[in-house]
């Protein structure tokens, strides 16, 4: 199909919860059993190492479960691309992999990954599935530094943000998916696109802080309406291409 859009997609947590994996704000999320500032800021690394080690092993666990997987939500996504293929990126806040496994390939993640270490000596990333803490050697220095989880924490600068913005200003449209729009610089992205003359859409259980900064709002269960928009968007493109022909 010829005069295909530009997508830029965020993910948040939401999308993941129908999977299994807890968001951060909801009622019994994540931050109901730690406080921001215990577990995922640097400060709290450096005050208290075995809780924050301990607090990622657990959600590096819980996502390798075998019930964890991804859903109808992911799968649409992966559909999308498969469609309309490098014309779509998907930036995630998540730092689980269902996006991967649900077969989408232009990923970004700005908040880092569970799935990956990162020495504290070289700054270099490593896939990593088991636990790890303070004792476990770095493969990658000689004499082995410590690692950390290769996540981004807060205070500390996302990541691929020069190349986010650069699609955001070129984006024809900018979809929002199973955030609450509380965390910046992402709950910042809808006002980039818009001002870059993209159409804006917001698929959210409940509207998000940013809900008025959309064009379009269509509120549920990820795993119902992910697929919903997904599947009219692309009929919608294969619906122009067909009367372009005529
Ligand atoms: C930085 C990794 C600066 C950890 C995370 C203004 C400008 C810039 C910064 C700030 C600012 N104001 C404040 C800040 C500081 C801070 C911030 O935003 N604080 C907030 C709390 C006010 N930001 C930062 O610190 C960022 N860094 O700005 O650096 C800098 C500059 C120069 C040099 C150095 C530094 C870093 C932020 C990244 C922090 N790390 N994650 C981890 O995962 O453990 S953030 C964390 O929140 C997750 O990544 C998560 O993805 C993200 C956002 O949360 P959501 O994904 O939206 O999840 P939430 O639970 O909130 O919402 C879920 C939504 O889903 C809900 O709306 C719900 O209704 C919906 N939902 C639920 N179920 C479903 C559903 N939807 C559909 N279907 C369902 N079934």
């Amino acid at each position: 199909m010829a005069n295909l859009p530009r997508v830029v997609i965020l993910t948040g947590a939401g999308i993941s919860a129908e999977s299994g994996l807890k968001t951060f704000r909801d009622s019994n999320g994540l931050w109901e059993n730690h406080k921001i500032e215990d577990v995922a800021t640097p400060e709290a690394f450096a005050g208290n190492p075995d809780l924050v080690y301990g607090f990622y092993n657990d959600r590096r666990a819980q996502l390798q479960l075998p019930n964890v997987k991804p859903n109808r939500a992911h799968e649409a996504l992966a559909s999308l691309e498969s469609v309309f293929g490098n014309n779509v990126l998907l930036v995630t806040q998540n730092v689980d992999n269902l996006h991967e496994r649900a077969g989408s390939k232009n990923i970004i993640h700005m908040h880092g990954k569970l799935l990956s270490s990162r020495c504290i000596n070289s700054g270099r990333s490593h896939t990593w599935h088991s636990k790890f803490d303070a004792s476990t050697p770095c493969p990658c220095c000689t004499p082995a530094s410590a690692m950390r989880p290769d996540i981004v924490w807060f205070g500390e600068m996302p990541m691929y943000m020069d190349n986010i913005i650069l699609a955001l200003t070129k984006a024809d449209i900018f979809l929002s998916i199973g955030t609450s729009g509380q965390v910046y610089p992402a709950a910042g992205f809808v006002q980039v696109a818009k001002d870059s003359g993209a159409r804006t859409v917001e698929l959210n259980l409940q509207p998000s802080d940013k809900c008025a900064l959309f064009d379009e709002s269509y509120l549920g269960r990820a795993s119902m309406i992910v697929p919903q928009f997904i599947h009219s968007l692309i009929d919608e493109y294969a619906l122009t291409q067909q009367n372009s022909l005529l």
